[in-house]
């Protein structure tokens, strides 16, 4: 059948349908992203709600021209198919296909790139203050969608604070589905609830709706209407924030109806100062499973369209569950161990422990700022808090990790969970920096176990070392478990050799380990009198020094492995530390990992071949390295 979708050539084709053709084109856009994603995998809960929305901002905007800004942007995908990548889209977050979120550089549609929650509210004052401030200011509009979970942001409320008189212009659509990835938390997320389900109000303007707004045709009659509902509402509402902010609010309309929002879009683009558009949608709307299950239906792995089941289930535990498990044991042999998530609780691995020890258990929404801060506030006071984060968002705060715990060297857990390349979701969540950013911060012990059962080992040991600890951790596992055994002695600073050989020492750091052992089985095949010792090294800080020493007298070569930025990563600490203990005739060393640049989306194994950071290339590397030192004449390495 001849669908519109097919026939679409831009996007401001919508401008001329119809609200029976709209409706029709949303169902065709929502079953071209259930097929997709149920292939390659993505966010389908959040993109299934945002697709009506998406129609009707296309129906009253024209991007490029007008800028259209996601937060996070994980609920593009009908955005980007309607804008122009309808006949890439097949190819979403696999290697060199679309991203799954914003980009610049993808589309000049994409008017801001995003993966990290709370930042659109201000890139938009900013590109909003932009235009007023030109000589001539345009007409165009920046509009900003913003869920109720990203709003509960700090940055989110940084930027709102700074909305009156910044910009003359601003439209905030706030896309409330009461959901963050799991149901949202917070005082704001119960304020958004009454401002949805004011039964009072919400009956007066429903009846004020169906009688009078219909007729409402001429725009400055309509305009008259919401004047007038506006000077109404303040009697049914108790203070509205965000008109304290100095955004006119508009709200709570129908996420799900086009022609509601087309109306209500058209005034926000009429008004003359900041608005607000309260927009309630349901999470994964039109597709049941995802509907009634939409935070297991946030991030989605490839799945049967009919029955809702993943493809390729897994039995074996993840490094998050090895975490969550452990994590729950500890705290029931000791009172003093809390947990605290910022908005993660299912993909950390906290969902049995929130259930378990509900009073131990904090979720403080998208505010990994606070959350660290929070458990500093816990550790002064006796508490353990372990506070498990991603190592992308991480990055966020790093003052607060240096600032707050590490120079008042508090008892803090934090462990960095995805550290490494996570693959489909590419730069903005590749967790490839923790290492050089918090390696350089005093009083820090940071580790990295070889696997789940080491993680199991390490974390029940940290709760022993009275010092803020980072312990990271790739995404998902190494497929080897199905169940842990009781946590092993695991000693401080101290690394451990897997296999002793001679000249050759490598020293892989995590789930490098295997990739470094498969490494030193290609060089021995070309060079069987190489025998390389090969070290697990489990502590980025302190380095183990005394092993460092203990080699370094007969070590022609180090070689490092890490999934991480070589930059200042583990290998770079290793080197300097070979400098401290022997600083003449110091051995080279080879550092693998990943290279200076935003390394893009894309099935891990394809980035790593595309790095050569696959043991082939790199045992190439190694030999080269050994014939120049074997050859006098070649040049200094
Ligand atoms: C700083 C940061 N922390 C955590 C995340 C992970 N994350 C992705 S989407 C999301 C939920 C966002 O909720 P909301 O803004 O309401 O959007 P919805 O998915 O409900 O549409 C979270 C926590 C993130 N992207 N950025």
């Amino acid at each position: 059948m001849e669908t519109i979708l097919a026939n679409l050539k831009s996007p401001t084709d919508l401008q001329a349908m119809n609200p029976a053709q709209l409706n029709r084109l949303a169902d065709e856009v929502r079953d071209l992203i259930i097929r997709t994603v149920s292939s390659c995998g993505g966010h389908l809960a959040a993109n299934l709600g945002v697709v009506d929305l998406t129609l009707a901002l296309l129906k009253v905007f024209s991007p490029p021209r007008d800028q259209i800004l996601w937060d996070v942007s994980h609920q593009s995908y009908a955005y980007k198919i309607l804008t122009d990548r309808r006949d890439q889209f097949p190819t979403l977050r696999q290697h060199q296909g679309i991203s799954g979120f914003l980009r610049r550089s993808e589309s000049s549609y994409d008017a801001f790139g995003a993966g990290h929650a709370g930042t659109a509210l201000s890139a938009a004052l900013g590109m909003a203050t932009a235009r007023d401030r030109r000589s001539r200011p345009g007409d165009e509009h920046v509009v900003a969608v913003v869920g109720d979970g990203a709003l509960g942001c700090g940055t989110s409320f940084e930027a709102l604070n700074n909305v009156a008189g910044t910009a003359r212009r601003l439209i905030v659509i706030l896309n409330d589905n009461e959901m963050s990835i799991s149901a949202n938390v917070g005082s704001i997320s119960r304020y958004l609830g009454y401002l949805l389900a004011n039964p009072r109000y919400n009956r007066w303007k429903s009846s004020m709706e169906s009688l009078v707004s219909p007729r409402l045709r001429p725009n400055w009659l309509r305009r008259a209407y919401y004047s007038v509902e506006e000077a109404i509402k303040g009697l049914f509402l108790r203070s509205v924030l965000f008109e304290e902010y100095g955004l006119r609010y508009v709200g709570p309309i129908d996420g799900h109806d086009i022609g509601k929002m087309v109306d209500a879009l058209n005034i926000a683009r009429d008004y003359d100062r900041p608005i607000l558009l309260h927009v309630a949608t349901i999470k994964g709307r039109g597709y049941a499973p995802a509907e009634s299950a939409p935070e297991a239906w946030h991030g989605a792995a490839p799945f049967e369209i009919g029955t809702g089941k993943a493809v390729q289930p897994s039995e074996h535990l993840t490094h998050s569950k090895a975490f969550g498990q452990t994590a729950e044991q500890l705290a029931a042999d000791d009172s003093r161990i809390v947990a605290i998530t910022a908005a993660m609780p299912a993909g950390t691995g906290l969902s049995g422990f929130a259930q378990t020890f509900p009073d131990r258990f904090f979720d403080v929404g998208i505010a990994e700022e606070h959350a660290v801060v929070f458990a500093a506030g816990l550790a002064v006071s006796g508490m353990r808090p372990i506070v498990p984060l991603y190592s992308t968002f991480s990055q966020r705060v790093v003052d607060y990790i240096m600032h707050d715990i590490c120079l008042q060297d508090l008892p803090v857990i934090i462990c960095l969970d995805r550290a490494g390349v996570v693959g489909d979701d590419g730069p903005t969540h590749h967790g490839i920096y923790d290492i050089p950013l918090f390696a350089a911060i005093p009083n820090l012990i940071m580790a990295q176990p070889a696997d789940e059962q080491e993680l199991r080992d390490m974390l029940t040991a940290a709760v022993q070392w009275k010092s803020p600890v980072i312990i990271r951790y790739p995404r998902g596992g190494s497929g080897r478990y199905t169940i842990l055994d009781a946590a092993r002695p695991l000693a401080l600073g101290k690394a451990v050799v897997i296999e002793t050989g001679a000249d050759l020492t490598f020293w892989a750091l995590g789930d490098m380990l295997p990739v470094a052992i498969e490494t030193a089985r290609r060089v021995q095949e070309c060079r069987p009198d190489i025998r390389p010792t090969i070290v697990n090294a489990r502590f980025i800080r302190p380095i183990d020094t005394d092993l460092l020493a203990s080699q370094v007298a007969h070590t022609r070569l180090f070689v490092t492995f890490e999934n991480g930025a070589v930059n200042g990563g583990f290998g770079t600490i290793l080197r300097d530390a070979l400098e401290s203990v022997q600083p003449v005739n110091t051995p080279p060393v080879i550092r693998f990992g990943w290279p200076h640049q935003f390394i893009a989306h894309g099935n891990t194994d394809l980035l790593q071949e595309a790095a050569q950071l696959t043991p082939i290339p790199m045992a190439e590397r190694i030999l080269n390295t050994i014939s120049r030192i074997e050859t006098p004449s070649s040049p200094a390495l």
